[in-house]
């Protein structure tokens, strides 16, 4: 008998009593056939699971999802007020008040990478992965402003590994690994029906992970929170993985996000005008006059399609997955980590579990429910938050898909096409096609610019040949 095992008995009894109360038992049903490594490792699970939280959702189930959705009004971006934003926000981030942060946790399923998202090639010309993309825009900022602006990355189990060593391999690509700060966000295991937890192996509970919405928690408990008031950041520039185009540092932004004296927003988000009606965002809404995001998915048919006199849609702010989130708020938040969640928002999905018998079963039919939390859910719960419109064609040109919208091939015209605009806005003539695109490629690191203006007066005599490729 090994020394652990009476260790392992005790934390077995105590298990099985709170499973019981939960009506979970059921994960214990194959104790006698595991070693004590897989039994040490199932407790570790158990353990861990946020059981008040899963027993919540299963009560909750069905339960009328709130009133209906009225229009939201945005601002804008770009206007006259801008350059009075810019320079609020620049103050900011010259002050050290701002981080980066990029959720990076999800599967990529549809892209179909066997690989985190952030080593994905997306730029046009050189196949630059998105992590250096971001690497290169975050030392271009500090460059600008002197300031040390840490970059938080939320990964999740299924990809950390594979994360931390990309890093490594790469030197942190010059940011210093102290100033980036790789933590893992939690999981949530699937149910089935009757609101029973699945098992993936005998000594394996099923889960997947917790949705970007977990990042509030696991920024929580990572201790990242802690490490952003030490290091004296208030404010939080969220943006996705997917998104070549993510502007990882807006100053107009996050001047309009924090600059109002005395009323400085919780949390502000970025929208554009839906491309049409069946665009995959989620749209912008006001739910009991409270701020929220509406998924595509929850919005009928007749909602979707809804215009106002002018013929814009009604419900046509789309999200676009960029915030500027408080510090103070996702502390006030989070203030008991363990047992704050967003929402969980359920599918029905196929999930191989292991039947009363032990065997494996992988279904044919959607059998499971797979839980998610959305970040945009802690809008509702603002005192504050501000919407604001930006152009499409400047921060927005996700990899989402193999081919068609939203691909690499789609996102690679979109960058092209910003920075050949860039240059003729320098005063290089960029040869187009018929319908206005480029006629040749153009990548531009962020070391070399952050934004058209920075070219000014630098690209002089520069030729671009109909076809050619151009890397700067
Ligand atoms: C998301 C939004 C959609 C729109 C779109 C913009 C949701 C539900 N929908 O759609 O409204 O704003 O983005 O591009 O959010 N992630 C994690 N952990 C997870 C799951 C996802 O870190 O557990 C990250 C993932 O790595 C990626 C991002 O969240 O960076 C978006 O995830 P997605 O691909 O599931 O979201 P999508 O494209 O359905």
């Amino acid at each position: 008998m090994s020394a652990a095992q009476p260790d392992l008995r005790q934390r077995h009894r105590t298990a099985l009593d709170v499973l019981r109360r939960f009506r979970q038992e059921h994960l214990l049903a194959f104790w006698e056939r595991l070693d004590d490594g897989q039994r040490g490792q199932l407790l570790d699970q158990i353990e861990a699971l946020p059981l008040q939280l899963i027993e919540r959702l299963d009560r909750e189930r069905g339960a009328p999802s709130g009133s209906a959705p009225q229009p939201l009004t945005t601002v804008l971006r770009d206007s006259a007020d801008s350059p009075h934003w810019e320079s609020l926000g620049l103050k900011l981030v010259a002050a050290g008040e701002v981080c980066c942060f990029t959720v990076a946790g999800g599967q990529g399923t549809r892209l179909g990478y066997d690989g985190p998202k952030g080593l994905f090639p997306a730029t046009p010309c050189t196949g630059k992965p998105l992590f250096q993309l971001f690497a290169e825009s975050i030392l271009g900022w500090r460059r600008r402003t002197g300031a040390s602006i840490p970059w938080f990355v939320m990964t999740s189990p299924l990809n950390h590994a594979a994360t931390e060593s990309f890093f490594r391999e790469h030197s942190w690509f010059g940011l210093g690994a102290e100033s980036v700060r790789l933590f893992m966000q939690g999981t949530i295991p699937s149910l089935d029906d009757g609101g029973k937890m699945l098992l993936s192996a005998p000594g394996e509970i099923a889960v997947n992970p917790d949705g970007h919405g977990g990042a509030l928690r696991a920024l929580a408990q990572s201790g990242a929170l802690e490490e952003m008031t030490r290091r004296g950041v208030r404010h939080i520039s969220y943006f996705q993985v997917d998104n070549p185009l993510a502007r990882v540092i807006d100053p107009v932004f996050l001047g309009m996000h924090a600059g109002h004296p005395g009323s400085s927003a919780e949390m502000s988000s970025k929208a554009v005008a839906k491309r049409n009606v069946a665009e995959r965002v989620g749209v912008f809404a006001l739910i009991d006059g409270r701020t929220a995001v509406v998924e595509y998915s929850d919005l009928s048919a007749e909602q979707s399609n809804a215009m106002d006199l002018q013929g814009h849609l009604l419900f046509g702010a789309g999200s676009i997955a960029i915030h500027a989130i408080a510090v103070d708020f996702a502390k006030k938040l989070t203030a008991e980590a363990d047992s704050f969640a967003l929402p969980f928002h359920r599918a029905y999905k196929k999930v191989p579990f292991i039947d009363e018998r032990g065997v494996l079963v992988e279904p044919n039919q959607p059998n499971a429910w797979k839980l998610e939390a959305f970040i945009f859910d802690a809008l509702p719960l603002t005192g504050r938050s501000l919407v604001v419109e930006v152009r499409r064609e400047d921060e927005f040109a996700p990899i989402k898909n193999a081919s068609g919208d939203d691909s690499p091939q789609s996102s690679g015209a979109a960058q092209s096409a910003q920075f050949a605009n860039w240059l003729e806005a320098a005063g290089v003539v960029i040869p187009r096609q018929c319908d206005g695109t480029p006629d040749c490629q153009i990548e531009i690191s962020p070391l070399r610019a952050l934004c058209a203006a920075d070219l000014r007066g630098k690209v002089s005599g520069l030729a671009v040949e109909r076809g050619g490729r151009v890397t700067l």
